[in-house]
């Protein structure tokens, strides 16, 4: 070797052992900092809701909304376990229910656990009455780590949205990466990506060209999951098109929490309103004593004939506590 070669070569070693700390450092910072892969979305006004669905989307008004940062895409496994690894916390469905608070629970209700859900062969839902959900079954272990109950893992799906979350266990993972909840109104301007009153994230068109483009259930529900979309249960967040503002799965995939109440009666008389932050407390349909939050966006369970909600207008609720595998979310962050 020249010595002109040979002092090259110790210029790259140098170079390399000063820059490659610093690359893996950043390689730990982006997976520990979940603000690195938000997606800036403009501040405007659109027509929120949607006059031909399910009535709490109407009446369509329109709302205007200031810019902020928001998730490229649903808070993944691997993104909540470095949360986890950061802070200790210990998710709802990791921890027994105050038995004090729900005298009329079975004991086995108050387990850790969470609702979980399971094909149920031959049946039809449309034959199911209002609120008669045969298909979730409260399993005792199931959580984060173990979406299905005992004997489930996330090992082969750390880049699925975390599921078995509650809504508090949401808060506190946008508290560490020092964010929130985006707002239903925020939520539905991001999911609409720059197109105004169309049916679907992408348009108009459901399958344009024959494409499914989101993650949902196809086959009759809940009695058989054809796939046809390529994915029975949760798919790896960003799976399928993004959105006009760069965001996947504003449709389907898993529901995500919004930091809203939860009322069908939202939008009555709100034309106009600027930033509006939903009702002063959320329904309680199933008399828990708790109000329901907003969630949005459908999951990989919502079917074109029963559900339908993998719509940017579409809109449930759910309580504070409840945790089920379709349900996650993503974070906000203030410009
Ligand atoms: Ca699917």
């Amino acid at each position: 070797m020249t010595p002109d070669r040979a002092k090259s070569w110790l210029t790259v070693a140098m170079v390399a052992g000063v820059a490659l700390p610093f690359l893996l450092l950043g390689l730990l910072h982006a997976d520990a900092d979940p603000r690195a892969d938000a997606v800036a979305i403009p501040g405007g006004s659109f027509a929120m809701g949607d006059g031909a669905h399910h009535p709490e989307e109407g009446p369509v008004h329109r709302v205007t909304v200031r810019g902020f940062r928001l998730s490229r895409t649903e808070v993944t496994n691997r993104q909540f376990a470095a949360f986890v690894r950061a802070t200790g916390h210990v998710t709802d469905a990791e921890k027994p229910v105050d038995g004090r608070a729900f005298p009329n629970a079975r004991p086995e209700d108050l387990l850790p656990g969470a609702m979980v859900f399971r094909v149920q062969p031959g049946l039809d839902a449309a034959m199911c009455g209002v609120g008669e959900m045969p298909w979730w079954h409260f399993t005792p272990g199931a959580d984060w780590r173990h979406p299905e109950g005992p004997g489930s893992s996330i090992d082969d799906r750390m880049d699925h949205p975390v599921t078995q979350v509650t809504y508090r266990d949401a808060l506190a993972y946008c508290a560490w990466a020092g964010g929130r909840l985006p707002t239903e109104a925020e939520w539905e301007w991001a999911a609409r990506g720059g197109l105004d009153g169309k049916a679907y994230v992408w348009g108009d068109e459901e399958r344009p060209d024959g494409r499914i483009m989101a993650n949902h259930w196809q086959g009759g529900f809940p009695s058989r999951d054809l796939a046809e979309d390529g994915f029975h249960g949760t798919a790896p967040a960003g799976s399928f098109p993004a959105n006009g503002y760069g965001l996947g799965d504003m449709a389907g995939n898993v529901w995500e929490f919004t930091s809203d109440w939860y009322d069908p009666a939202t939008y009555r008389g709100r034309d106009g309103a600027v930033n509006p932050r939903g009702p002063a407390m959320g329904v309680d349909p199933m008399g828990t004593g708790f109000g329901q939050r907003a969630m949005r966006g459908g999951s990989w369970l919502c079917d074109r004939a029963y559900c339908f909600r993998f719509r940017p207008a579409a809109r449930h609720g759910v309580d504070e506590l409840t945790a089920t595998n379709h349900t996650g979310f993503r974070v906000a962050w203030d410009e």
